[in-house]
């Protein structure tokens, strides 16, 4: 055993949580990995995807050499080269495109891909911009929504409680919120367990019978998609009629109530926004919306979840205000066992610095759509902005697209429109670990070695109580090298001197040096050593909890100093779609427009308990626990004569998705789920038959900035 030994590390991709891995290395190779084994409670353990995560890093389809394209775009046929010709290549391409069209025809984007706190294209984004800079996107794929309105309701997204304080919750209300499947913080599932021992109700909202609702609820209630934000409003409209909300609370911290009430009671618009009228446009009895109304105003304290799905959704802001606004009215803000139905980024350090989110609250045209759509385009368009360019509105012409951690192809909506975009471009740059379906793309395609390959660090989502430090396990395979191996070598190409000149580690103790989070505590070389660094945390704590107890020192970060539940800032932009007080407001693609008739069912896009994103969909082992499939309710399919296990059509005018069916009651008759991230692959005919959803949803996205890709109409047929 001796010639064994054991690294401590890390990996994986965007998924929501961060776990411990201690890999066995013998002979130079990575032959198994163990978890979290330390006595520590919650233990940081890995699911099924880490635990397969050797089988990446080793996955004989890794790309191995940089590669050149031959034959058209897209075809996917590609020849090796060397690393000099490939980064020559790229350097004279970016001087090109600078020279003929300017900075701004260069659209980089980083994406998720590689969520570390030190590797990935960050780097590059840092040589462009020495370079003079590159288009941009903005707009959140994952919570742009609960952004707009958690910076609107409580000028901070900084609302969070630490996940052990649901233990002192009475009731836990799981909005569109999944963390069997999505983590959302290694953890998180361990403290919802204690808070069900202990006693807490917990309810679940959403079109499907979730793996949480499976393991943790008490009561399931479905939904119809994009609707919540009604059921809210007469969860609302419960509460005042029947006096239940909190008028002590309500004035000493908010702003806006009154305003609030009229537009609920139909003084504004002549419509009361009863549980009945909810009803009729979301499907859930009004009975039930009533029930959930009293039990969440009278169990105080309760936590309302409000989960980043529903946001995704159009008008999806509008639904996270609502929720922020039943958290203010039952007085659940900034106590414990509470919360605040909002961003939920945790106390304990900021994933971003204190500074920059002062600039971001003292900046009000930071919730400016209108604004910031001036100057970078918004990531659901990223296609349209492509064919486009400024003749369309956009801010630039794109010559030149550059991916790194990033898959948009698979990743952006309307994959169609997609394929057009990047075959259109002059020249396509793209840093990849697979040949991955926006890979197939590239003019210039280069391999980047894996996690276990460079040494870096990485946290846990909304700043969670711990770190990872993930040491080198083995030597980069292959030809493959690092993000910022690759800038070093392309910076004297581009003519920058000075990129990056110190090496790995002495960047990364610098990093940890300056980092506002790490400085105080962490002391670097017992953190490697170690390979996680865990706060002492002395119990829950509350993000808000000195502006509810000691208001006159702690103004909310808003600029009124209070909760907004209506918003001056938002009133300015004058924009109707996005009213100064949350409101309900139909989708499009609902089931009332006369598009329903040809596409009658409502389509959403989860995410996937044995991916994260695009990652881990060509791994074999994970394939074989689940396999992608259109979830469809026994009604809905015992009309289009379609069994369980039956290859499937969903389509819309956007595209057609071949895939196999999963008929099952747990998802609500009207919605069909496609979960997200199935690598596309086109056929002949046009078709996907990779099943993936983003050939069917629109790009577009939701006034407050949200990627609606959770609201769209489809059809379903059984292919012969
Ligand atoms: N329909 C629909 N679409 C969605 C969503 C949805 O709910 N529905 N969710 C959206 C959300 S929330 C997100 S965050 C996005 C995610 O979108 P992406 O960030 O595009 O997705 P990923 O699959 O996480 O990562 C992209 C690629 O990064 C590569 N990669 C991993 N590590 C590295 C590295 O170190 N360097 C480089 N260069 N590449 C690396 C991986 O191999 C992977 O192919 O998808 C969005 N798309
Ligand atoms: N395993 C795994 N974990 C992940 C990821 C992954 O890809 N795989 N991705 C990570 C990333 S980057 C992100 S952003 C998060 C995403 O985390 P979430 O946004 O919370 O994940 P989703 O699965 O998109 O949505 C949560 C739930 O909302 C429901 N839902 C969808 N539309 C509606 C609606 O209109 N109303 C209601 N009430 N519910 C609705 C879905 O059925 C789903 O159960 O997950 C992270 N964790
Ligand atoms: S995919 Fe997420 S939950 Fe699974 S091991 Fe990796 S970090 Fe942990
Ligand atoms: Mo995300």
């Amino acid at each position: 055993m001796s010639d064994i030994s054991i690294i401590p590390t890390g990996a994986c991709h965007d998924c929501g949580g961060k776990c411990v891995f201690k890999v066995h290395v013998k002979d130079g190779v990575a032959i198994r990995m163990e978890s979290d084994t330390g006595p520590d409670e919650p233990q940081l353990r890995a699911c099924a995807k880490g635990r397969a995560y050797r089988k990446r890093v080793y996955d004989p389809n890794r790309l191995q050499y940089p590669l050149k394209r031959v034959g058209a775009r897209g075809e996917g046929n590609f020849e090796r080269i060397s690393w000099d010709e490939a980064l020559d290549t790229v350097a004279q391409q970016l001087t090109r495109v600078k020279k003929t069209y300017g900075n701004s025809s260069i659209l980089f984007i980083n994406y998720t891909g590689n969520h570390t706190v030190f590797q990935g294209g960050g780097h590059v984004s840092a040589l462009l911009t020495m370079f003079g800079g590159h288009s941009r996107v903005w707009g959140m794929a994952s919570n742009e929504g609960s952004i707009f309105a958690s910076r609107s309701h409580y000028g901070t997204l900084s609302t969070g409680n630490t996940r052990d304080d649901l233990v002192n919750s009475r009731l836990i209300i799981m909005w569109g919120w999944n963390p069997v499947c999505t983590i959302q913080s290694t953890g998180t599932s361990y403290y919802v367990v204690q808070a069900k021992e202990a006693g807490a109700r917990i309810i679940c909202v959403d079109p499907r019978f979730t793996e949480s609702a499976a393991l943790f609820a008490d009561q399931w209630i479905s939904i119809r998609p994009g609707t919540d934000a009604a059921m809210m409003a007469a969860m609302a409209y419960v509460m005042i009629n029947e006096n239940l909300h909190d008028r002590t609370f309500l004035n000493k911290y908010s702003l806006g109530f009154d305003e609030f009430r009229k537009y609920i009671m139909g003084e504004e618009d002549g419509i009361a926004k009863t549980p009945a009228w909810a009803e009729a446009i979301t499907a859930v009895p009004a009975s039930a919306i009533a029930a959930l109304a009293r039990e969440y105003a009278t169990s105080r304290p309760a936590a309302l979840i409000a989960g980043w799905g529903p946001g995704r959704t159009a008008y999806g802001e509008q639904y996270h205000r609502l929720a922020s606004t039943l958290a203010t009215m039952t007085g659940n803000v900034g106590i414990h066992g509470g919360g605040a139905a909002a961003f939920e980024r945790g106390p304990l350090g900021a994933q971003i610095s204190p500074e920059i989110e002062k600039f971001i609250d003292d900046n009000p045209h930071q919730l400016d759509v209108a604004r910031r759509l001036r100057t970078r385009i918004h990531h659901t368009q990223v296609w349209d902005a492509i064919l486009q360019g400024k003749a369309g509105g956009y801010p630039a012409d794109i010559k030149l697209f550059y991916a790194c951690s990033h898959n948009p192809l698979n990743q952006c909506p309307n994959i169609n429109k997609g394929v057009e975009a990047l075959k259109q471009l002059e020249f396509v740059i793209v840093h990849e670990q697979f040949m991955t379906p926006t890979a197939k793309f590239a003019d210039i395609l280069l391999p980047i070695n894996t996690k276990w390959e460079v040494e870096d660090i990485t946290r846990p989502w909304l700043a969670g109580p711990y770190f990872i430090y993930l040491n080198k396990v083995i030597d980069s395979l292959y030809e493959s090298k690092s993000d910022l191996d690759i800038c070093r070598e392309l910076a004297p190409r581009l003519g920058i001197a000075d990129f990056a000149n110190k090496t790995d580690d002495e960047m990364l103790r610098e990093a940890v040096k300056s980092s506002t989070d790490m400085s105080r505590d962490v002391d670097y070389d017992r953190f490697k050593q170690q390979g996680v660094f865990k706060y002492k945390v002395t119990g829950p704590q509350l993000c808000l909890k000195k502006q509810i107890e000691d208001p006159g020192n702690n103004p909310f970060p808003t600029p009124s100093g209070k909760i907004e539940i209506s918003s001056e800032r938002i009133a300015r932009m004058n924009n109707p779609q996005l009213p100064a007080v949350p409101k309900y407001i139909e989708t499009w693609e609902s089931l009332n427009d006369p598009l329903a008739k040809k596409y009658p069912l409502q389509l959403i896009t989860p995410h996937f308990m044995f991916r994260a994103h695009s990652c881990f969909d060509n791994i074999p082992w994970l394939k074989q626990i689940e396999a992608q499939a259109a979830w469809i309710n026994t009604l809905d399919a015992r009309v289009r004569g379609i069994n369980d296990g039956d290859e499937v059509k969903v389509y819309n005018d956007r595209g057609v998705v071949i895939i196999g069916a999963k008929v099952t009651e747990r998802i609500m008759p009207g919605t069909v789920a496609v979960p997200q991230g199935a690598w596309y692959r086109h056929d002949p005919t046009g078709a996907d038959k990779g099943g993936n959803p983003n050939c069917l949803t629109r790009d577009i996205y939701s006034p407050g900035g949200s990627w609606p890709v959770n609201t769209a109409l489809v059809q379903i047929e059984r292919v012969n």
